[in-house]
């Protein structure tokens, strides 16, 4: 196919970029992380989203090299911050199908060596269904990714997996509610007190969170009002290029 080989090259040539979208504590307002987004800039200039590749990359098995070069390039950019005075928190997606191709210890070993960035900077984020549907996988993989000292949170929480075993099965650093919560905020009482019971579930498990999808005034004043911790969306930031979400990182200290 097209696009396979168009992909393949994609790596090779050095079209894949990187966005950042600022995460922010609902108290303070600062930016106290960043969370990478993979877009590919395709020959024309045009910038495609992951949506429209990494399901052919998850088929093929490129997502095992865009994926080290995605870890790369994010931890050289928590160094390049880090020397320029900023300590952030990076967040970087796994594919599932990751787990069952490679050592994701040893891929991140990789990219924390060269780079010299610090791995407790890094948080990993895996939806519910990869640690639901890859349970003994995942979990034999896990372990050795928090020895490392990496973070791991849970991408997209609430969307439709009534199971929270693995909340007691694994060890897990952060929780993320999914966009849909945000959505129906306004107008869902019965999501309001979803979103108040998720919250306390975090906090009496010690569990860090952030509620996704952000995109009015209104919500996160609630969000802070109820005591959730951070949040991220387009009310805060887009994800962007590193100098423009530097700039905002800046602006919010
Ligand atoms: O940025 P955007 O909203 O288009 O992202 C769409 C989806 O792609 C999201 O589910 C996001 O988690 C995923 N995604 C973005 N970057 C990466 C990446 O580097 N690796 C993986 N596996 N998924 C990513
Ligand atoms: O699945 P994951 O949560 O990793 O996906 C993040 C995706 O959500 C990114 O593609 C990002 O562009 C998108 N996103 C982030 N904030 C918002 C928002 O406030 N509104 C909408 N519609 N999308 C958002
Ligand atoms: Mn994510
Ligand atoms: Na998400």
């Amino acid at each position: 196919r097209r696009i396979e080989l168009d992909l393949h090259d994609a790596v090779r040539n050095d079209e894949l970029v990187l966005h950042y979208q600022p995460q922010v504590d609902l108290r303070s307002g600062q930016i106290t992380g960043v969370e990478a987004l993979l877009r590919w800039r395709r020959p024309d200039g045009s910038l495609m989203a992951p949506g429209h590749f990494l399901p052919v990359a998850e088929e093929t098995g490129l997502i095992v090299p865009i994926t080290e070069w995605v870890l790369h390039e994010a931890c050289g950019q928590l160094v390049r911050w880090s020397k320029e005075g900023l300590t952030l928190r990076m967040a970087v997606n796994l594919s599932g199908v990751l787990f069952h191709r490679v050592d994701m210890q040893h891929m991140l070993t990789e990219a924390i060596t060269t780079t010299g960035a610090q791995p407790a900077q890094l948080e990993l984020e895996l939806t519910e269904s990869v640690l639901i549907h890859n349970a003994d996988i995942v979990n034999r993989q896990f372990k050795a990714l928090r020895e490392l000292g990496t973070a791991i949170a849970v991408d997209d929480f609430g969307t439709g997996y009534a199971s929270l075993g693995y909340l007691s099965r694994l060890v897990i650093d952060r929780i993320k509610f999914d966009k849909s919560f945000m959505d129906r905020l306004e107008s869902s009482e019965t999501d309001q007190t979803i979103l108040r019971s998720m919250i306390m579930l975090c906090r009496n498990l010690g569990i860090r969170m952030t509620a996704e999808g952000i995109e009015r005034p209104e919500q996160a004043r609630w969000l802070a009002a109820h005591r959730c911790e951070e949040g991220q969306g387009f009310y805060f930031g887009r994800p962007q290029t590193p100098d423009r979400v530097e700039a905002l990182v800046r602006a919010s200290l």
